[in-house]
């Protein structure tokens, strides 16, 4: 088989162009990031993940290469980021757009390009096979289109690579069984086959139906605070029925997927989106009803400044590196937004400093404030509860069991 050329190495292209060259595929993968590839070239990954290191030295023995430069091939896997605009919350196409456009410039005859990035339904459609006929390609011809959404959880990336379930779009059925055909090189799931607007449709959807539920568990949280109900012990009730499977209140949705997603169906279908848009309003407002509880929290214990409170978690979920959209991000900006100073910040899995007032002294962090807010569940701050013990604590993961004064959600 030809070289696979997977476009765009970040925290899905990296492990899967990895997996793939783990497995006996001949692989190039390609990112603009000068940098990016510089250091996967120097043998350094770019962000941590249990079990990377082992995949990245088995796909380099390999032979996986890197390089800036895209390969003429016949088939290519795009792994681009894919945001939405803020203002209309449409998807923000132009990354998938420019990487269809290089490879189009170097691509044999009859290549197949899969897109892996996460797109809103009807995005090939609208803007991908109109490139190709701009290119003055002959679609189902001269190359052929798939989308092969990716399904891995951060945290457990390389496991859900082998063992998760896929699914295939293409409205070529011959080229749908091909792609099917790469990714069994390592997936031991089932690998459906459909058309690519289903496939589109429903990255889009798993994501969806994880922030509407999420957004149901917020929502009891808040019910139960009024109530002075424990709203973990009412969940882990209700979750005895058979059918019930509620999720866990948090101080809010982060990450790239989840809180994004679902905005490319409010963006598409304004008139149709209600519960979709309502959930998406719920936790995005959990930052702020963080805030009112903390302060709170500080008037009660007579705490006067954010000088001796220190926020636990930086990223967006426990034990992973990546901060984008984290819940603690959006709750700095509120503080910036008011002026309000000199909070104190700790995660043990970001080690450059990011923002004002972060710390790498666990220690010091500690020693420094009466009050901690815990905001992401490391697996740190299990292994260190003890020194949370003389501390008033508000806790919004439910992990903190040993405090002086303990406040939930
Ligand atoms: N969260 C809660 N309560 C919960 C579960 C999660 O507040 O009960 C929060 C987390 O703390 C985090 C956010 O939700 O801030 C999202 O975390 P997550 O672990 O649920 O999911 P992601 O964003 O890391 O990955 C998701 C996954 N999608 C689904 O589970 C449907 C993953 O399988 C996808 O591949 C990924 O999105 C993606 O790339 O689309």
């Amino acid at each position: 088989m030809n070289t696979l050329n997977i476009v765009g190495l970040g925290y899905i292209g990296l492990p899967t162009a990895l997996m793939f060259a783990a497995n006996g595929i001949e692989v190039l993968g390609t990112d603009l990031n000068k940098e990016l590839v510089k250091s996967l070239n120097e043998g350094k990954l770019t962000f941590e993940e249990k079990g990377l290191p082992e995949l990245f030295d088995k796909a380099v023995k390999n032979g996986i290469k890197f390089s800036e430069e895209l390969l003429s091939t016949n088939r290519y896997i795009i792994t681009v980021p894919t945001p939405y605009i803020k203002e209309n919350k449409k998807i923000e196409a132009k990354y998938v757009i420019n990487a269809v456009k290089n490879v189009l410039e170097v691509c044999v005859k009859g290549a197949i390009i899969a897109i892996e990035s996460t797109i809103s339904p009807g995005t090939i459609d609208k803007f991908v096979k109109p490139i190709i006929k701009e290119y003055g390609y002959e679609l189902g011809k001269d190359v052929h289109l798939a989308h092969a959404p990716e399904r891995i959880i951060p945290g457990n990336m390389i496991y859900e690579l082998e063992n998760n379930s896929r699914t295939i779009g293409a409205d070529e059925r011959k080229v749908g069984e091909e792609v099917k055909s790469w990714y069994k090189s390592f997936c031991k799931g089932d690998i459906v086959v459909t058309d690519i607007k289903t496939a589109e449709m429903s990255k889009v959807v798993e994501n969806t139906y994880r922030d509407i539920n999420i957004a149901f568990a917020n929502e009891l949280a808040k019910i139960c605070n009024r109530e002075n109900i424990n709203v973990y012990e009412l969940i882990s009730i209700a979750n005895k029925h058979p059918r019930v499977n509620i999720l866990n209140p948090g101080p809010g949705v982060g990450g790239h997927c989840i809180s994004v997603d679902p905005w490319f169906l409010v963006g598409d279908y304004p008139d149709l989106v209600n519960v979709i848009l309502a959930s998406r309003h719920v936790n995005d407002e959990m930052p702020d009803y963080v805030i009112e509880k903390m302060v709170g929290i500080m008037n009660e214990n007579g705490i006067k400044s954010l000088n001796s409170v220190g926020l636990y978690g930086l990223t967006y979920k426990e034990d992973v590196d990546d901060l984008r959209e984290s819940p603690t991000l959006q709750i700095l900006e509120r503080f910036e937004k008011y002026f309000a100073k000199g909070v104190n910040i700790y995660d043990p899995m970001v080690s450059e400093n990011k923002v004002d007032g972060q710390t790498q002294n666990f220690d010091e962090f500690i020693q420094k404030c009466d009050m901690i807010v815990v905001l992401t569940a490391h697996k740190h701050i299990i292994e260190n509860m003890d020194s949370l013990k003389d501390k008033i604590v508000f806790d919004t993961r439910n992990v903190v069991n040993n405090a002086k004064k303990l406040y939930k959600l």
